[in-house]
């Protein structure tokens, strides 16, 4: 390593140490996620080069030490001087913060990059980095240890000149990642899948040489593949894939506008709920923003104005609402824009209003078009859109029944709650119980100063498959709307809360799981602040109670019980009772092994925000009407849940 350092070397030692110094500021945090924002980072400039058209395939390997390798087949990051700052342009990029894409002329930047601060970043935190560049016939290399360059830039060697690329390998440094620096397959495959939908044409592969078949010992990779001809017309697909199109089409526009290209496409399904997603240079968008109001405004004008001058609506009805028209509408929205401002306290909102107005003339007058030439695709939109016109209007009416009802009478509460006495919500519970007879057991066994016990009957209505009004009017649903007292949707008041803790307890079998499922589906739709604040647990009922001269013990997995087998020994002293269900147990065995806070396992359901749309996916994958993807799904259920002992 050169031991001069002119003025220039030591500004890039300051600035690669700030990094350091304070890494949260530059990737959001030092958890696992932080750790994981390096690979995309890196693949970044690599989607970049996909989007200037200049590449088709990138490989993104974890390998055996946890390091990460990132190939691309784009130019090559260019090696020669640049003259600003007197060191090649590729020294530039991992050595500088803050210089983006903007060198050699041409590139420019559109991608994610979390916080668009690029490869220098990321180069900090590791404990090495190794670059190597294939162009024009020669390979370049040069590494970096925890963000200084071992030696300059150097030719290692020759290579076909027919291939050109780029290849980056680096290895977090524990250091600063120190909660962990081990990558997860599902994490990495989760967001290179959603780039590759959203940039059409490009191969994204995901390598995972950590995996070792356990019988020979050999290395077993496990490689996913992602590759979408249709973009995000195959994204629109893939959200749809366990529910019922209402229609063949892919719905698709595209077009450039005031310097913001904009994609949509949509499809809609037989279900009664939304699925939009919204990116804006690749990243998603939860809380919306310009350009999804934009697409939101154009179908609302477009579908009416297509109704009225068809007469499938009447000059005597009123106008369909926005939210009629995207009853189960599963929709993409992407827009590429220059300088994308984040708004909100997220910064999760596009603020940029140019995105409006572009994506609002390229959808209406593209799907103004569209619906012109497919009528019986736009009778078939048109025709659900009024009948969910008046499933709203009978749930309003519903509604300001049942709020009548509550502000004249007080706030009835329903007939099969045992409440508890105390009135502190934070010190209270509600068990929600799946059938009469646990029920009766869980009211016998509860601690009846903070203890609530609502029983349900049977399998709760499926809202993924209801319309509102009919979802009101179901029993259970209203039990425990008014049991939990914060209301839903626009009145849902988080501060009204009974219980802060809601428990769901179910058989520890198959059909508690679907219960527990419908449970959470419902929380999800109707109250998701619920589980986003993590007021909602699943209770943890034993599989196993193993008697032993007089001793007892509960398991509550198959491994637990041969943990317990193997200490106690395996002897005909044993009695091994399997639990069938919540209704086995009488009254003490319940409280001891479920509901006594000092004794019971509770699973907090959390909500990764990120993962959003993967949430929504699975929730519509148990739920919807196909039989094969439902029975995947209840085996790996686990997902949701994170393990929370208290
Ligand atoms: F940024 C990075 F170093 F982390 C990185 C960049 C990592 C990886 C895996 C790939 C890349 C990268 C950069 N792939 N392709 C490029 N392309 C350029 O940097 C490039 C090449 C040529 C020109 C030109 O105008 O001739 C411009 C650019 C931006």
């Amino acid at each position: 390593m050169s031991t001069e350092y002119g003025a220039d070397q030591i500004q890039i030692l300051e600035g690669l140490e700030a990094v350091r110094k304070r890494p949260g500021m530059y990737i959001g945090s030092t958890s696992a996620r932080g750790l994981h924002h390096l690979v995309y980072e890196i693949v970044d400039n690599s989607v970049d080069e996909a989007l200037a058209g200049y590449c088709d395939e990138i490989r993104v390997t974890i390998c055996q030490d946890n390091s990460i390798t990132v190939e691309d087949n784009g130019r090559g990051i260019p090696v020669g001087i640049n003259h600003k700052a007197g060191i090649p342009a590729v020294e530039v990029v991992f050595t500088i913060l803050h210089a983006g894409g903007k060198f050699g002329g041409g590139g420019y930047k559109v991608s994610g990059g979390l916080h668009g601060v690029g490869a220098s970043v990321v180069n900090a935190l590791s404990n090495w980095l190794e670059v190597t560049i294939y162009q024009e016939g020669k390979v370049y290399r040069q590494r970096y240890e925890k963000g200084q360059a071992c030696f300059p830039l150097k030719e290692i060697g020759t290579c076909d000149p027919q291939k050109t690329g780029t290849t980056v390998s680096f290895k977090p440094d524990e250091t600063i990642f120190q909660e962990t620096t081990v990558f997860e397959f599902e994490v990495l495959k989760q967001r290179l899948r959603e780039m590759a939908f959203l940039t059409k044409d490009l191969k994204i592969i995901l390598c995972d040489d950590r995996v070792i078949n356990e019988e020979t010992g050999e290395k077993k990779p496990l490689v996913r593949t992602f590759h979408y001809e249709g973009g995000i017309r195959e994204f629109v697909t893939y959200l749809n894939k366990s529910k019922t199109a209402l229609y063949d089409a892919i719905l698709y526009f595209e077009g450039t506008k005031d310097n913001v290209y904009v994609e949509v496409a949509m499809q809609h399904n037989d279900s009664y709920t939304e699925s939009s997603y919204s990116f804006v240079n690749n990243i998603n968008t939860p809380e919306g923003g310009t350009h999804l109001a934009g697409f939101r405004n154009a179908i609302t004008k477009t579908f009416n104005d297509y109704a009225r001058n068809n007469k499938l609506l009447k000059d005597s009805e009123p106008n369909l609402s926005g939210e009629d028209i995207r009853e189960g509408m599963t929709a993409i929205v992407s827009v590429k824009i220059e300088d994308p401002q984040f708004e909100g306290q997220t910064k999760q909102k596009l603020g940029n209003s140019e995105a409006r107005g572009a994506v609002d003339s390229v959808v209406s007058e593209q799907l103004t078009y569209f619906l012109e030439q497919n009528p019986s695709v736009a009778k078939t939109i048109c025709e659900k859109s009024i009948l969910a016109q008046r499933a709203r209007d009978a749930a309003r009416k519903a509604r300001d029944l049942t709020r009548r009802k509550t502000a004249l009478e007080g706030m009835a509460l329903p007939g099969k709650l045992a409440d508890c006495s105390d009135k502190d919500p934070k010190n209270c519970e509600i068990y929600i119980v799946e059938g009469d007879s646990a029920g009766g057991s869980a009211k016998t066994a509860r601690s009846r100063a903070t203890q609530a016990i609502l029983p349900l009957r049977g399998k709760i209505l499926n809202v993924e498959k209801a319309r509102l009004d009919k979802i009101y009017a179901n029993a259970e649903i209203k039990a425990m709307i008014t049991a939990f007292g914060t209301g839903i949707h626009e009145d849902f008041d988080i501060a009204k809360l009974r219980y802060h803790k809601i428990i769901i307890m179910t058989d520890a079998d198959v059909d508690g799981a679907h219960i527990s499922t419908l449970m959470l589906t419902f929380l999800y739709r109707f109250m998701p602040d619920l589980i986003k604040g993590g007021f909602v647990y699943l209770a943890q009922p034993p599989l196993y109670k193993l008697e032993k001269n007089k001793k007892v013990w509960y398991a509550y997995s198959d491994e637990e019980l041969n943990t317990i087998l193997n200490e106690v020994g395996r002897d005909q002293n044993n009695r091994i009772q399997r639990y069938k269900g919540l209704g086995e147990m009488d009254a003490e065995q319940l409280w001891e092994t479920t509901m006594d806070p000092e004794r019971r396992i509770l699973l907090r359901v959390t909500m990764d925000e990120e993962a959003e749309s993967e949430v929504d996916l699975t929730f519509t994958t148990l739920m919807g009407d196909k039989v094969e993807p439902r029975r995947e799904f209840i085996e790996e259920n686990a997902r949701f849940v994170k393990n929370l002992d208290i």
